[in-house]
């Protein structure tokens, strides 16, 4: 089994990856996350974000599973799909995609909290997307939670209508949010739940070990990033999921002996939507034409992205997690037109002392930046690397010197074949 994670905080371009290298698998899955991701994928100029569906979902012949790590919310679900059977018309969804009947149900009351807790002065303010997710999880590890496989119960209605009351009295309680009407969002929810029936919901573990012991091909599609992760990542401005490569071992409950290679998709410089701590963001009008010019606004809520320069600490500290084999680099084409791009090198602390690899991003410490050579080429028709200017190949042999892995593509475009390979 081979992994696509992202190494920043998300929107590196996975979903692009995915669906150019999906070809090569026979089935490609999804292990963390919920509707909270946005995998953007261009089709003949015409461009779809997919929440839950795996990104291979447009390959013929490829099986789409939906693991156990993830949370489902079978409102959002269903939206995606009858949006995706709009945008083309010859998928059979119903055929394609496989559900873990572990996996957890997100539900209505889970978003409304969510909303709740973001605007509420007692809470931490995240800057989430407002899918409920840490909701969602939080009611996972409480063991109060429903999952895909209690669908198919007789009393299911019955529980999950209890806990939908509950939490609405809870919102109530709690005043703050204009709340929608109970017997509404049950309604919608209950409909929802009837089309989510309509999939193969199966022990999606077995499903994945008996492939790869035939000899089939997995890719498993991580969401959101490294530095999001609930336990590595700038807690408390996190997802509630594991993000790294041993999210997808524990997520599709494939045994970490069985890993193959593991893509790390990065940007050629940083982003970060919602809060927390971003060393070498950019607060001035560069920052500003660098989101404009990189289309930076969050491919779900359409919310601005901060942006900044290349973190390689962070980097580092992404790679040496997951343990990548190959890193992607996307967006480099977007810095083109510039006299110089920097790279942040390290952090250096009031004491003077420097810090080459965290995840942790010192309190006291100042991001160092090392300018490079910009450079200046219409990437858009770019067919072969020997096209590349020789700054870019420069920029990317300080990358592969300072992470100790290969660039093994290039993204020079959002487009489907916008991708050399450059080993
Ligand atoms: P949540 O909703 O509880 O997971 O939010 C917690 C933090 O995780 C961040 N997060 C994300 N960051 C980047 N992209 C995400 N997905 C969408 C996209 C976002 C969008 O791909 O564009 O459309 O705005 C994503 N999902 C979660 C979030 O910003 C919080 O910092
Ligand atoms: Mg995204």
């Amino acid at each position: 089994m081979d992994i696509v994670l992202g190494l920043q905080w998300g929107d590196e371009g996975k979903g692009k990856f995915i669906d150019l290298i999906s070809e090569n698998y026979d089935i490609t899955a999804r292990f963390n996350g919920g509707s909270n991701a946005g995998h953007s994928i261009e089709r003949n100029g015409r461009r779809i974000t997919l929440k839950m569906i795996p990104s291979g979902i447009f390959m013929k012949g490829v099986q789409n599973v939906i693991g156990t790590g993830t949370v489902i919310d079978p409102v959002s679900f269903k939206k995606e799909i009858l949006n995706l059977q709009v945008f083309d018309k010859t998928i059979q969804p119903e055929n394609n995609i496989i559900i873990s009947k572990k996996a957890h149900l997100a539900m209505p009351t889970h978003k409304l909290l969510d909303i709740f807790m973001e605007q509420s002065p007692e809470y931490t303010t995240i800057g989430t997307t407002k899918n409920g997710i840490a909701q969602a999880y939080s009611n996972k590890i409480l063991r109060q939670s429903l999952r895909v496989g209690d669908i198919f119960l007789p009393d299911f209605q019955s529980r999950a209508q209890h806990i939908l009351n509950r939490d609405y009295r809870m919102l109530e309680e709690g005043g703050m949010i204009v709340l929608p009407a109970l017997e509404e969002i049950s309604k919608e929810f209950f409909d929802a739940v009837e089309f989510l029936k309509k999939f193969n919901c199966t022990e999606t573990e077995i499903y994945i070990n008996k492939a790869l012991s035939e000899g089939k091909k997995v890719l498993a599609e991580g969401s959101q990033a490294a530095m999001l992760d609930i336990d590595h990542g700038t807690y408390p401005y996190v997802t509630s999921s594991s993000t790294t490569a041993s999210g997808a071992s524990s997520g599709l409950g494939v045994s970490p002996k069985k890993i193959g290679e593991i893509y790390g998709i990065a940007k050629a410089y940083c982003t970060r939507v919602g809060n927390g701590i971003f060393p070498t963001e950019l607060l001035d009008e560069f920052g500003d034409d660098l989101r404009m010019k990189g289309n930076e606004f969050g491919s779900n809520t359409g919310r601005p992205r901060r942006t900044g320069w290349l973190d390689l600490p962070a980097l580092k500290y992404a790679v040496m997690i997951n343990g990548v084999t190959q890193l992607v680099l996307t967006k480099a084409d977007v810095l083109s037109g510039l006299k110089s791009v920097a790279i942040c090198t390290h952090y250096e602390l009031e004491d003077g002392k420097t810090v080459d690899v965290s995840g942790l991003l010192p309190e006291n410490g100042r991001p160092v930046l090392k300018w490079m050579n910009g450079w200046d080429a219409d990437f858009t028709a770019m067919k072969s690397p020997s096209e590349l200017p020789k700054e870019v190949i420069e920029f990317l042999s300080f990358l592969e010197a300072e992470l100790g892995i290969p660039v093994a593509y290039l993204s020079t475009g959002p487009g489907r074949e916008q991708m050399l390979k450059l080993i």
